[in-house]
């Protein structure tokens, strides 16, 4: 059933100059609120293209644009919405909303309108987050996975598991109801392989969330070392232009640089450190001190050293740092010739040139690889740390049983509780069960106006 919640207003398109810009509103009764303020020939018509014209407090015409009005419940808040397309300006935008501001509509929070599609159960929680991914995507590959995940197909996964508890559990309750009568029960075999399909279904769910992860947000990849090894030099040829100073002064990067690529379709933040060394430079100092920052939020670190020069103190020293991060090494300026004691001291370091591409290719593979990112040509959703924590409660729930079931008899009666445990998770990743608090969370990274 439809609720229609007070109603609420947007600019749905960022604010900029452009051609368009778009004003959302949604919410019981809005028409009759904001009718005063719209210059509309004829009748209001249903999902129909008006040419009106919006009037401010005094009568004075404030732009002319089209207004499309979607009637409860076939829009996509399931409530009653208008969509006013006008000219995209800023401050014609900005007087627009507070117009309609002035007549008692709110002002919407960041994923507000989705939050009411959810709720009005135009879309479940996993559609309703994929819209957010599909707004933030910033790889083909990410928007691929968002939209697929929009169409339902990541619901339609967890529908299925759930649809599998659900079977499980009827047979359960109706031993429990009608334990005297012949009707057909499953054997302890029969549930315990039931579990364990269903296990391994989730198990496979389970190893997209990572990829999933790096698809939404992107893999950060610090590139970090001595001085003048090459770091700026592989930062400008994995990115394909020249961002970053390269210079034969060692030292020559001061501050960190961040710039966005993709490697196979996930999208990489890849970032640019000072060449760390003792310095009393008190520039270069802070620079060296923000290197050693960035190394804590990198997924994974590019340890660079020149292939070329003898190793020095300084390099073990930054390699001793790097000991419990996710790293990989990389020796650089093959070009020049690389000397045995570094490739001995670094058997797996991938060998490349900045100057002239040579092994590039392979250190993009490794890095998708060290990280464990898993892609396919087929389509393929993923899922997000959100779902992983849920799946992996049910993970446990379900182990918990078979284990037991294994070692003995289990009354169906604590069966069904496990099962009925099991079930509320998945429920809960559908949004089948929602808390005020999980909608919080889930919404508030939406922008507004979606
Ligand atoms: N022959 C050769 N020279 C390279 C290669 N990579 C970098 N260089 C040279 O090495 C010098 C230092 O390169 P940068 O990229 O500035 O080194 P960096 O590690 O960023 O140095 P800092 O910013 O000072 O920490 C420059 O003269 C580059 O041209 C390479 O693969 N082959
Ligand atoms: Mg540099």
């Amino acid at each position: 059933m439809v609720r229609q919640r007070e109603p609420i207003v947007a600019i749905g398109t960022p604010l900029g100059e452009s051609a368009i810009g778009v004003l959302r509103l949604s919410g019981g009764g809005l028409w009759e609120r904001i009718e005063e303020l719209i210059v509309l020939k004829g009748k209001l018509k249903p999902r129909y293209a008006h040419l009106v014209k919006l009037k401010d407090q005094e009568g004075q015409v404030l732009d002319e644009g089209i207004l499309i009005y979607y009637p409860s419940p076939k829009s996509y808040t399931g409530e009653d919405m208008v969509e006013l397309f006008l000219h995209g300006n800023p401050l014609l935008l900005r007087k627009a909303l507070e117009l309609f501001l002035s007549r008692g509509v709110r002002l919407a929070e960041p994923g507000e309108f989705t939050k009411r599609a959810f709720l009005n159960g135009k879309m479940d929680l996993l559609q309703a987050e994929a819209v957010a991914d599909l707004i933030g995507a910033r790889s083909e590959r990410a928007l691929r996975s968002a939209q697929r995940q929009l169409q339902g197909e990541l619901s339609a996964q967890i529908g299925e598991l759930r649809e599998r508890l659900l079977e499980l559990l009827s047979f359960v309750e109706a031993d429990i109801e009608f334990s005297e009568e012949d009707i057909p029960t499953l054997s302890k075999e029969q549930v315990l392989s039931s579990l364990r399909d269903l296990q391994e279904r989730i198990e496979l769910l389970l190893t997209t969330v990572r990829t999933g992860e790096f698809l939404r947000r992107g893999i950060n990849l610090a590139l970090v070392g001595k001085p003048n090894v090459g770091k700026s030099s592989l930062f400008n040829a994995l990115l394909g232009r020249e961002r970053a100073i390269v210079t034969p002064v060692p030292g020559t990067t001061r501050d960190f640089l961040q710039e966005s690529l993709t490697l196979d379709g996930v999208p990489v933040n890849l970032i640019d450190t000072a060449g760390i060394r003792r310095t009393e430079d008190p520039v270069e100092k802070i620079g060296v001190e923000k290197s050693l920052h960035k190394l804590q939020s990198a997924h994974l670190v590019l340890f660079v050293v020149d292939g070329h020069a003898p190793l020095q103190e300084e390099d073990l020293r930054i390699y001793e740092l790097l000991k419990g991060l996710e790293h990989l090494v990389v020796v650089n300026k093959a070009d020049l010739g690389l000397r045995e004691e570094v490739l001995e001291l670094f058997p797996e370091a991938v060998k490349v040139s900045a100057l002239t591409g040579e092994g590039l290719e392979e250190l993009k593979e490794k890095v998708l690889h060290r990280l464990g990112v898993y892609l396919t040509d087929s389509p393929q959703v993923y899922l997000s740390v959100r779902h992983e924590h849920l799946l992996k409660k049910s993970q446990g729930v379900l182990k918990s049983v078979v284990d037991e079931l294994t070692a003995s008899e289990v009354f169906p009666e604590i069966l069904m509780l496990y099962l009925r445990e099991a079930l509320g998770y998945l429920e809960e990743i559908i949004g089948v069960v929602s808390t005020e608090d999980i909608l919080g969370s889930i919404f508030s990274r939406f922008c507004i106006g979606k």
